[in-house]
């Protein structure tokens, strides 16, 4: 970043600009898939979208590679579908001029680019992208500041969420919840799971609750890396399918490119999903989904989960909220477990829930996504 004054007092730019030019988005990828996801998502949104010079500076490209199969993990500097992609350097970014830079999710931007961005005249908006919860104290943490102590620059916390109150959600121009469509339950069409799960998850006594329960299932599972259970049983058989009882499959998902994921998602009738940024395109889906958070030391996911059950339950019947709440807990949790009663009364009820995650979808959409609160903050707050 350079570090002179960028404009001459005559400049012809309006002193509350409608919306930055540029924006750096900085990105350090822990482990899996969601911290890649979540940055690439937003900055193509922000470059397709509002048509703002993106740039996302990444220490993964390898992992982002396995989201964007055609970008090139070699290079330092490449263009991408509007998305200037860049390697993470500690020196900082050369020939940026960003009006906004995110961190996203705590990742601590290099300490010669903060040095750069104190210099700078105004100095350009800084913003702490955390992740996604629906946990109440986010919302009372959204938008705070905090002043670097040695610098003095100000950083603004922004938290996405699922109410007015909290940053919005990802929720790109061409997202439309599609009209209301039950899953067909006729005998002779198996219902048809997603599965994308942490190892930890108890696969087995839930696969042996489909097994015994007698409703046709076929579970479609994201293949994993060296996994050593039922999709390494599916690897194993040369057709493709591993059928462990009539009436129940498990079939291998090759990992697709994030563009195609949506259209994964909208051919199952009940999607497992983890993480973050998978959650939320299940919920775009409008489709009945069960969420595995991202385990966290002590079980701090499980506070998380009863803030999102707490949430999304609120207008749904009882009796289907009992049973959505039984599975979900019960695939966040890990050790001995019986599953059967709990999909038991999950299919009485699948008809409920499938309604509920349509509507309340539909409630969602009509929320201002996240990319647009980043914006309307940026109007409100940046001088130049
Ligand atoms: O991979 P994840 O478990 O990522 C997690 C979470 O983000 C978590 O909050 C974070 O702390 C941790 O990473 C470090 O799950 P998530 O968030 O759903 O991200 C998966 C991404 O992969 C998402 O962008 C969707 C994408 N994806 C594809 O593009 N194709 C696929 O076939 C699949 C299964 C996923």
């Amino acid at each position: 970043m350079r570090s002179l004054p960028r404009r001459s007092p005559t400049s012809a730019r309006p002193v509350t600009p409608e919306l930055p030019r540029s924006i750096t988005l900085f990105c350090r990828v822990i482990d899996n898939y969601g911290d890649a996801g979540v940055c690439w998502r937003l900055c193509r949104q922000l470059a397709r979208e509002h048509g703002i010079a993106a740039n996302l500076v990444i220490d993964r490209l390898d992992v982002l590679k396995k989201l964007v199969p055609a970008i090139d993990p070699a290079l330092n500097r490449q263009e991408f579908d509007g998305v200037s992609l860049l390697a993470w350097r500690e020196e900082g970014v050369e020939d940026d001029d960003p009006e906004l830079v995110i961190e996203a999710f705590a990742c601590t931007i290099p300490e010669a680019y903060q040095r750069a961005m104190s210099k700078r005249r105004p100095a350009p908006l800084w913003i702490n992208l955390e992740y996604l919860s629906a946990e109440p104290w986010a919302e009372t943490q959204h938008l705070m500041g905090s002043v670097h102590p040695q610098l003095g620059l100000a950083k603004t916390f922004f938290f996405p969420g699922f109410s007015a109150r909290s940053g919005g959600l990802i929720r790109e121009r061409g997202v439309t919840v599609p009209e209301f469509a039950a899953a067909d339950r006729q005998f002779g069409r198996p219902l048809k799971v997603f599965l994308f799960a942490y190892d930890r998850a108890p696969r087995e006594p839930l696969f042996a609750a489909m097994r015994n329960h007698g409703r046709q299932v076929r579970v479609c599972e994201v293949l994993r890396e060296g996994a050593g259970d039922a999709t390494q049983a599916w690897r194993n058989s040369r057709e493709g399918v591993f059928t462990e009882a009539p009436g129940f499959q498990i079939i291998g998902q090759d990992f697709v490119a994030q563009s195609s994921f949506d259209a994964v998602l909208a051919d199952q009738d009940l999607l497992f999903v983890r993480g973050e940024d998978s959650l939320v395109r299940a919920i775009w889906s409008g489709k009945p989904f069960i969420w595995q958070l991202y385990p966290q030391a002590g079980d701090a996911h499980l506070p998380k989960l009863e803030a999102f059950l707490e949430c999304y339950c609120e207008r749904l019947d009882p009796g289907a909220a009992g049973a959505l709440r039984g599975l979900m807990r019960a695939w966040n949790r890990t050790g001995e477990q019986d599953f059967l009663p709990l999909w038991r009364e999950f299919l009485i009820q699948f008809s409920r829930i499938e309604r509920h995650a349509h509507d309340w979808a539909r409630r969602q959409a009509q929320l201002p996504d996240l990319a647009s609160n980043l914006l309307s903050f940026f109007r409100k707050n940046a001088r130049i």
